[in-house]
């Protein structure tokens, strides 16, 4: 970074146009920070909303409670799946593509007037997909929306309009990128962060542009301009958009897990290269894992769902499972070179557990591998998928991914965010070095609950589990399980949502002083500890724990995929 023109071109004079960060020590463009600001607000807003309906749903499927009538379960499981997995998570990504292009790369945001286009798109389409669902009966369609379903032409103008907000936000990405460059913001390539940034960026353009390819039609044919829509292809094209849009989750979180090891124990990757080649392995390969969604669809062959599903997506597992080892490798050679060197885990053993972002970091990584990638590699396998399919299997690995995984980076990111560019004090420290876990522990519950319901036979997206007659004993408890975690992971959430609101609306602004929020001396970490190639490569601090951690996983993944064809086995007797 030592050729960066020392100011940006266009502030000469203009005092109030950036800042610098003491902390970061890197500019932040004022354009920027407030883009930030508006994303993360919205976030965080529908992560309340879709949070109250998560209570409310789950205190539904918890058979001994039974809340809610059949219309408001559908009504609410609808707007939860909107308000989270689309809005909260979509929001969240595009205040990370605003910070990733420009306070990252040291440069400015190129396309401000665009970028709140994109913004007010998003939020218009956001708000009103929550009131037609909310008060239009025709709308608790899921917000998988499938033909022949059909819903009122706003639902679908409303995903529209979101869309093509997100995707505008998303071109401000590529145009703050290529001025950066330009302006030689930063030499070569750009920093490992902003990469997985630009990997979610690239994934969200072509996601996005088949979302439209199904949402229009569907939109065409609510309004009667156009008679029918082949529902098939209407699901192709929908997990087309709705399956790698779980991968842009992946890609920003793997981001923020590389942004947080580097904040909380200063990380330094130990192989640049083989990070960004686990990057560039999803562009080219998660979309196949679409098909996946398509397992349990006739019209399709066995040899189409098969190869697709497995083989080439492969590789796109094989990308997270080297990001999984990079990161704690990381994270232990790190935590060795400052002097943690007892044993094989004495690293661990000393890690800053009580900071917020730290503790998110782990229980993301632990939970998003061995609960959600293992369960996940297994629904996607064409064969083993068929004791699965709809089962309440499904909303318990995905729990554990967007939920456990990217959502609870993002909440330990969203620590950060506060000192550094919301420039508030962080309030309520004891309830954030608390939230992580509680959050994390009640999601590990109920996705537990979910899948051993799952197992049992219990469907997803069903009001009612008891017109087939009796529900054996075991469902009860292991619905007690899910529901347990359920109410613990909304007090986790509540926490959080207090916090932010909390720090972000009480007391006056004021620049950061250090980076770490509740541990460490107040020394900015990534200076107290900048790892030189000395400590990287010296023998003591080499990952020997990590190594065990991740042998220990692949065991575990093994035992539980051959599990599933031996029950597979069990399903018929041949004699
Ligand atoms: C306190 C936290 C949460 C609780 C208690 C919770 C609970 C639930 C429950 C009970 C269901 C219905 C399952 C079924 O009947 O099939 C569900 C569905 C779902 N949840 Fe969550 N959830 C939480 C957070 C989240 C978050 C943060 C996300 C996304 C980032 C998310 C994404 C989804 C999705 C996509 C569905 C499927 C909706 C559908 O089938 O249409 N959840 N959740
Ligand atoms: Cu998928």
């Amino acid at each position: 970074m030592a050729t960066l023109a020392p100011t940006f071109p266009w502030v000469k004079g203009a005092k109030d146009d950036y800042r610098t960060c003491p902390v970061l020590t890197l500019k932040v463009d004022m354009h920027a920070e407030r883009l930030i600001i508006a994303n993360a607000v919205m976030a965080v807003l529908t992560l309340t909303i879709g949070g109250i309906a998560a209570l409310l749903i789950a205190l539904t499927r918890w058979q001994t409670f039974h809340l809610l009538d059949a219309t408001w379960f559908y009504r609410l499981l609808t707007l939860h799946g909107i308000d989270m997995l689309i809005a909260w998570m979509v929001f969240f990504e595009i205040a990370g593509l605003h910070f990733g292009s420009t306070v990252l790369l040291n440069a400015r945001h190129a396309a401000p007037k665009l970028a709140w286009l994109g913004f007010i798109l998003m939020t218009i389409g956001g708000l009103t997909a929550n009131v037609v669902v909310l008060f239009d009966p025709r709308n608790t369609v899921a917000y998988t929306a499938y033909m022949p379903l059909k819903a009122s032409p706003v639902f679908y103008l409303s995903y529209i309009l979101f869309a093509v907000g997100a995707l505008i936000a998303v071109a401000t990405f590529f145009i703050n990128i290529v001025v950066a460059k330009r302006e030689k913001r930063f030499e070569g390539s750009m920093p490992l962060v902003a990469f997985g940034f630009m990997t979610a960026a690239i994934l969200a353009t072509y996601t996005l542009l088949q979302g439209a390819a199904a949402i229009v039609p569907a939109f065409l044919w609510s309004m009667g301009v156009i008679s029918s829509f082949d529902p098939g292809i209407y699901r192709n094209f929908f997990w087309g958009f709705g399956h790698p849009a779980q991968q842009v989750n992946l890609a920003a979180m793997i981001s923020i897990w590389y942004s947080l090891a580097q904040i909380t124990v200063g990380i330094r990757p130990v192989n640049e290269k083989f990070s960004r080649l686990a990057f560039v392995l999803y562009l080219f390969f998660i979309n196949l894992g679409a098909a996946h969604h398509l397992l349990g669809d006739p019209g399709l062959s066995f040899a189409w769902k098969a190869v697709n599903t497995s083989y080439a997506m492969y590789l796109a597992v094989l990308g997270s499972m080297m990001h999984a080892f990079s990161i704690p490798a990381a994270m232990e050679v790190a935590l060795r070179a400052k002097g943690y060197r007892k044993g094989l885990f004495g690293w661990l053993r000393n890690a800053p557990w009580k900071e917020p972002g730290f503790s998110a970091l782990v229980i993301s990584i632990v939970i998003f591998g061995w609960v959600g990638g293992v369960t996940g590699v297994v629904i996607g396998t064409e064969q083993i998928n068929m004791l699965v399919h709809n089962t309440m299997r499904l909303p318990g690995h995905f729990h554990a991914t967007v939920v456990s995984g990217t959502t609870t980076a993002f909440m330990g990111l969203t620590y950060y965010l506060i000192p550094l560019i919301f420039r508030k004090e962080l309030k309520l420290k004891k309830w954030a070095v608390w939230q992580p876990y509680v959050f994390g522990g009640g999601m590990l519950l109920l996705s537990l609950g979910m899948i051993t319901s799952g197992l049992q036979g219990v469907s997803r997206r069903n009001w009612d589990i008891t017109f087939a007659g009796v529900v054996p004993g075991t469902v009860e408890l292991t619905l007690a399980i899910f529901g347990i975690g359920a109410i613990l992971a909304v007090i986790g959430g509540i926490m959080f949502v207090t916090v932010v609101f909390v720090s972000v609306l009480t007391g006056p602004r004021t620049e950061a002083n250090k980076l770490l929020l509740v541990s460490g001396d107040g020394n900015p970490v990534l200076e107290s500890t900048k790892l030189t190639d000395h400590m990287m490569e010296d023998k003591q601090n080499q990952p020997r724990g990590a190594f065990v951690l991740v042998f220990a996983f692949l065991v575990w993944f093994a035992v539980y995929y051959f599990t599933n064809w031996w029950l597979l086995g069990r399903t018929w007797f041949i004699r």
